[in-house]
């Protein structure tokens, strides 16, 4: 992700050359090169990436926290400048293809080739129209606002409304504002395509899809067997997770809002994009007894963006992992700045592979805010851990290690580890019969995010490989979004609509998969630290908090950053070496034996077309 890092293309420089992956003979007439020529390759290279890479990302944060004709003039050129350098040195470590050379050697000439989101081709001006577009593209989406009740709201703010409003003409009302703000662009996008995927073509790949799949140290129709491998682990659960909440939202809407049969209104989900469920707990049940609602704590507790942060970083300092520097407080941006525009998604930087880390957020005081500071702040602790590894091994083991970090700390935040650190009181700590309750408001946001996430990329990957053509982007996106996740829009869409933008990491070129993958490796992650701890009990009651050992082999893995491929790091920390659905199964368990309960006897289908 471009603002997650020192530089555009290090986290996402993984994996070995793909199977499929061509490389060009070097001239017959040329000596071949050696492997002293191949180490001395990519020590410069690293020296300019490490460069250029700290220069980019002063840039990309001064455009990101306030967005003008100067900053996108500079975040522009400076995009331009980084993706002809990378092309320039992926194009170059092709040369040493058939080179015999030390196994490290290799892994960085193979990151090297993987280094970019949007490879541009060689020819002149391509690098430069493609900066165009994309900085234009993001500007477009960071910068949206829409007129409700005769107010401008922003995004961040248009988020808070959803997660409470229930009336849904206001919630239809609003999904469709904002959605509208992707129409310009509908003609830059298939023209992104276009250049990228001509760039990827010259580096070896048939096309982007196959040059980002190519990054998880395995032939990429071998990774999309995994992520199919995955989803079917978890389907059936989501299956029933669907038909309750249909059910439910029936109830309360009524048959000419919400049928009890069919797939789901995309809207009434308390999420802009459906994408996480949380919000709507209080529809969805189950009731009990004694429960606590988050959002409603942080807010009487007063809570400042601060103190959140601050609760964040108390997890991981309990671990036994150093405080954040006098810098991060000083530089990050907590949240929306009073007369300026920014790009509010949050995200976490390290300007130069030291100690200058800092999260860009516009937070408002809630549940998903406190969720999201834990994951920024996982970014953080990660870049940390292998800051003194070599430039092209600073990343996550993969991308999917990177966004999970965050999440399997958040994870651990259960009702007793909100007690221990004086959020909730003893009186309110939810007893046992208040499980379902729990593991519901978990599967809400964890479970209902694995066929979104699917849609985002079977959409992209679609897009890239040509499947899909520019006359049928919008027809696409909600049939793939009906086929996986069983919903649909509030109303018919428009023919100039492009739904797909009014998603940020459409509009701003950040790969999903990865998050794809953190939904099952933090379940991993947290299982593997709960057993390292000794806990017994049911896995959702278990914290790690305050456990040293835990935050010792944790910290062993982050600092491995992606200098050995993945399997090694899992392993370093699980014990195994396959992603694996079934610490997510185990975890959510009860409920799902209770969901089929409820739902017996129901037509638990919504058909896929
Ligand atoms: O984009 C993010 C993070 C930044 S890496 C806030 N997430 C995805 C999203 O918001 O769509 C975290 C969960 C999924
Ligand atoms: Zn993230």
């Amino acid at each position: 992700m471009k603002s997650l890092l020192k530089s555009a293309a290090s986290l996402i420089v993984l994996g070995f050359i793909a199977a499929c992956a061509t490389t060009s003979a070097p001239p017959s007439a040329a000596p071949a090169p050696t492997a002293q020529e191949a180490q001395a390759f990519v020590e410069a290279a690293e020296r300019e990436l490490a460069t250029q890479g700290e220069f980019e990302a002063h840039t990309a944060w001064v455009y990101a926290t306030y967005i003008n004709h100067d900053t996108e003039w500079l975040q522009q050129r400076a995009d331009a400048a980084g993706t002809e350098m990378r092309v320039r040195l992926a194009s170059g470590a092709a040369r040493f293809a058939d080179v015999e050379m030390p196994a490290e050697v290799r892994r960085k000439l193979n990151l090297l080739r993987l280094a970019l989101t949007l490879p541009a081709p060689g020819r002149p001006g391509a690098a430069d129209e493609l900066a165009q577009i994309t900085t234009r593209l993001s500007s477009t989406y960071s910068t949206g606002r829409i007129s409700v009740g005769g107010r401008e709201y922003r995004l961040d703010e248009l988020e808070s409304l959803l997660r409470t409003e229930r009336n849904p003409a206001r919630i239809a009302e609003i999904w469709t504002k904002w959605h509208a703000i992707a129409t310009p662009m509908r003609n830059d996008y298939p023209r992104l395509v276009e250049i990228a995927n001509e760039g990827a073509r010259e580096l070896g790949y048939p096309n982007l899809a196959d040059y980002w799949l190519s990054n998880y140290d395995m032939p990429p129709q071998e990774m999309s067997r995994e992520v199919d491998r995955l989803w079917g682990q978890m389907q059936p659960f989501y299956e029933q997770l669907h038909c309750y909440v249909r059910g439910k939202l029936n109830a309360r809407y009524g048959d000419a809002v919400q049928p009890a049969t069919g797939p789901i209104r995309a809207d009434l989900l308390g999420n802009m994009w459906a994408q996480e469920w949380g919000n709507i707990s209080d529809i969805v049940g189950p009731p009990s007894r004694r429960t606590y609602d988050l959002s409603r704590t942080l807010q009487a507790r007063n809570t400042t963006a601060v103190q959140l942060t601050e609760i964040g970083e108390r997890f991981y300092t309990s671990l036994g992992l150093a405080e954040l520097p006098d810098t991060f407080w000083e530089r990050s941006q907590l949240v929306h700045p009073r007369d300026r525009d920014v790009v509010c998604h949050a995200s976490a930087w390290d300007l130069d592979s030291k100690d200058d880390l800092r999260i860009k957020m516009c937070i408002n005081i809630d549940a998903d805010n406190f969720q999201t500071v834990h994951h920024e702040l996982g970014h953080n602790y990660y870049q940390r851990a292998y800051k003194n590894q070599p430039t092209l091994f600073q990343g996550g083991a993969h991308d999917g290690f990177h966004e999970a970090i965050g999440d399997f700390a958040a994870l651990n935040a259960t009702p007793e580890y909100l007690v221990r650190i004086g959020m909730l009181r003893q009186a309110q700590l939810p007893s046992a019969d208040a499980d379902n309750a729990l593991l519901m408001r978990q599967a809400l946001d964890k479970i209902a995010f694995l066929p979104f996430a699917l849609s985002m990329e079977q959409w992209r990957w679609g897009v890239f490989r040509g499947e899909i053509t520019p006359a049928n982007y919008n027809s696409a996106w909600w049939q793939i979004r009906r086929r996986y996740q069983g919903v649909v829009p509030p109303t018919e869409r428009p023919a100039d609509a492009f739904d797909p933008g009014a998603k940020y990491h459409i509009a701003n070129n950040v790969s999903y998969l990865r998050y794809f993958l953190a939904r099952v490796l933090q379940f991993q992650f947290y299982e593997a630290a709960c057993r390292q701890a000794g806990w017994e009990g049911p896995l959702h009651r278990c914290t790690v908090y305050g456990n040293t050992e835990v935050g010792a082999r944790l910290n062993a893995m982050l600092e491995m950053g992606q200098s050995r491929p993945w399997p090694d790091a899992l392993e370093a920390f699980t014990g195994t070496r396959q992603m694996d659905g079934s610490s997510m199964v185990h975890y959510f368990q009860p409920l799902m034996t209770w969901l089929e309960e409820q739902n017996r006897g129901k037509q638990c289908t919504w058909s896929p077309t």
